[in-house]
C-alpha cells in the first residue's frame, strides 16, 4: 500500500504537483484554506459537539436493541428495514457509522460493528442491487471503516464487492453502467440510467485502485464519466439521463438538481484525489456553462434553473435540497463568493421552512415536495464554507440546523424523518436513513468539535460523507 502523505505539512499546490507526476498516487483533497484556529479560550460549541455524540450514541444503542445488523433502523416502530435486498440485509447502517464511530472514538461500538461486519456481511448474495448506492455506501463505507481501522477485512470486502459490480460498467456498450447487477451472476439491468449514478464512483473505484495498485477500478469509473461527457451538447451543457447501450439521451434536461447532482461533485473530487488533468478540465467546461446557461440570479440570491442541453430553454425553477451540498463544492473549487452567496439562498428558505423541504419553487420559495427525510447537503456545505473560509457564520448556520433536527425530528430511539414539514405538528416518517449515521452526524460533530482524529487541513469526503484522506 502507497503511503500516505503527511497531511497538513504540505501546501495543497504542492500535493497536487506530486500527485500529478504519477497518477493514483496519494492526492489529498484538502478542504481549501482552512482559517480555523485552535482559539486560546474555550470553544463556544464545545458542548455541542458532546451533545451530538450522546444523540448519536443514543441512536446507535436503540439501533442495536431493536435492528442490529438491519439495513436501516425504523425508530417508531422499534424494529429494521431493508434497503438493497428486499427480505435481507447488507448491515448497511453498521457500514456507513463506521469511520463516524471512529472520529467519536466510541472504539467499543467500532469493535462491534467491525466484527459484524466480519462475521456476517455476504457481498455475493444472489440478488440485484442499484450499483451507484452500493458504491458509495457500502464500498465507500468499508474503505473508511478500513481506513480508520487498517483491518485488512474490510478492504478485502470492498474490493470483492468492487468486483461483484464491476459487470455492470465492463458490459456496457458505452462505459456508463447499467444501473442494477446481480451480485451473484454478475447479470446487469436497467439500460437508462441518471447521472449521479453513472458518474458518482470515482472517488471510491479511485481509492480502491490505489490500495490495491490494480488500476480496473479507476478505469472504469473514469470511463463511465468520459461516456457523459463526450456526449455533451454543442452548448457544453449534459442532460439528465442516458441509455448506457446506445448512448442517446432518454431525458434531455441539464440540471444541478437529482438524478444529477453528485456527476459534478465527482468530477472535481477525482481531479484534487488523483491529480487526473481530463476530469479538471471536463469540471471546468460544464462548470463554465452551468453558470452562463442555468444560473439565475434573483432578489440577490443564486439558484440554478432547469433548461433543455441542446437550447438552453428554460425547463423549470424547482430546486432539490439535495443540491445544497453544491454551495461547498464550489467553495472548494475556487468559486467561493457563488458558494457562499448560494449557501445564503438555501439559508433564506430556513427563514421561511422550519425544515428544508425536499423541493422548492425558488422564485417563491414555496414548497414543491414536502418531505424532510432527514437530509445533511445543507449542513454538508456548512461544514465545507467553514474549513474554507473560517467564518463562525457556517458553524453558526449548523447550530440552527442541529437545534431544528432534534426539535422535529427527534423521536424515542432517535430521529426520524418528515413526510410534512408544512403541517403542525410535522406529520413524521418512520425511518433512520443509513446516511445520517454517515453524514449528518459526522459533519456535526466535525463542525462543534476539536475532532482529534480527523485533519482539518487535509482531508477528503465522499459524497456518502466517508473519509477517505483526513483519519488520524
Ligand atoms: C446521500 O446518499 C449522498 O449524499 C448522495 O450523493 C445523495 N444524497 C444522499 C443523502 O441525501
Amino acid at each position: 500500500m502507497t503511503k500516505l502523505p503527511r497531511p497538513g505539512r504540505l501546501s495543497r499546490r504542492r500535493l497536487l504537483a506530486a500527485a500529478a507526476a504519477t497518477p493514483l498516487l496519494p492526492a489529498v483533497r484538502t478542504a481549501g484554506a482552512h482559517a480555523r484556529t485552535r482559539a486560546a479560550t474555550p470553544d463556544p460549541y464545545a458542548a455541542l459537539g458532546a451533545e451530538v455524540v450522546n444523540e448519536f450514541s443514543t441512536a446507535w444503542s436503540a439501533y442495536r436493541r431493536h435492528a442490529w445488523g438491519r439495513d436501516e433502523l425504523r425508530p417508531l416502530a422499534a424494529t429494521g428495514s431493508d434497503f438493497f435486498i428486499q427480505g435481507s440485509t447488507l448491515g448497511l447502517t453498521i457500514v456507513e457509522a463506521l469511520d463516524t464511530l471512529y472520529l467519536m472514538r466510541l472504539d467499543a461500538e467500532l469493535d462491534s460493528g467491525v466484527r459484524w461486519v466480519k462475521d456476517n456481511l455476504d457481498v455475493a448474495q444472489d440478488a440485484r442491487v442499484q450499483v451507484f448506492e452500493t458504491i458509495i455506501r457500502l464500498v465507500g463505507g468499508l474503505l473508511s471503516g478500513h481506513l480508520a481501522t487498517k483491518d485488512a477485512t474490510l478492504l478485502a470486502l470492498a474490493r470483492e464487492l468492487a468486483d461483484r459490480l464491476l459487470p455492470a460498467f465492463t458490459k456496457s456498450p458505452t462505459g456508463a453502467p447499467y444501473r442494477y447487477v446481480n451480485l451473484a451472476t454478475g447479470s446487469v439491468s436497467g439500460t437508462e440510467n441518471y447521472l449521479a449514478e453513472i458518474g458518482t464512483c470515482i472517488a471510491e473505484f479511485g481509492e480502491l485502485s490505489r490500495l490495491t495498485g490494480d488500476h480496473k477500478y479507476y478505469n472504469a469509473a473514469k470511463a463511465a464519466l468520459r461516456a457523459v461527457y463526450d456526449r455533451r451538447s454543442a452548448l457544453d451543457l449534459v442532460g439528465t439521463a442516458l441509455n448506457v447501450e446506445t448512448g442517446a439521451w432518454t431525458d434531455t434536461t441539464a440540471t444541478l438538481d437529482p438524478p444529477v447532482d453528485s456527476f459534478f461533485e465527482y468530477l472535481w473530487d477525482g481531479w484534487t484525489l488523483f491529480a487526473d488533468r481530463d476530469l479538471r478540465t471536463w469540471y471546468t467546461t460544464l462548470t463554465t456553462a452551468v453558470f452562463q446557461r442555468l444560473a439565475d440570479r434573483r432578489d440577490g440570491r443564486l439558484w440554478f434553473r432547469q433548461a433543455h442541453m441542446a437550447t438552453g430553454a428554460d425547463a423549470g425553477h424547482t430546486q432539490s435540497e439535495l443540491t445544497a451540498y453544491y454551495a461547498g463544492l464550489l467553495a472548494q473549487s475556487g468559486r467561493t463568493a457563488d458558494g457562499e452567496l448560494y449557501h445564503d439562498s438555501w439559508t433564506d428558505v430556513l427563514a421561511v421552512h422550519r425544515l428544508p423541504p425536499e423541493y422548492i419553487d425558488y422564485r417563491t420559495l414555496a414548497v414543491v415536495n414536502h418531505a424532510y427525510p432527514l437530509r445533511p447537503e445543507y449542513v454538508d456545505s456548512c461544514l465545507f464554507l467553514w474549513m474554507a473560509t473560517g467564518k463562525d457564520r457556517y458553524r453558526s448556520r449548523a447550530r440552527t440546523m442541529w437545534q431544528r433536527q432534534r426539535q422535529y425530528c427527534k423521536v424515542a430511539n432517535g430521529y426520524t424523518v418528515v413526510n410534512d414539514v408544512t403541517t403542525s405538528p410535522m406529520r413524521l416518517g418512520d425511518l433512520t436513513p443509513g446516511y445520517w449515521w454517515s453524514e449528518n452526524m459526522k459533519y456535526y460533530y466535525l463542525l462543534f468539535s476539536n475532532a482529534p482524529r480527523f485533519d482539518y487541513e487535509s482531508n477528503y469526503l465522499s459524497t456518502e460523507g466517508n473519509v477517505l484522506r483526513g483519519l488520524r
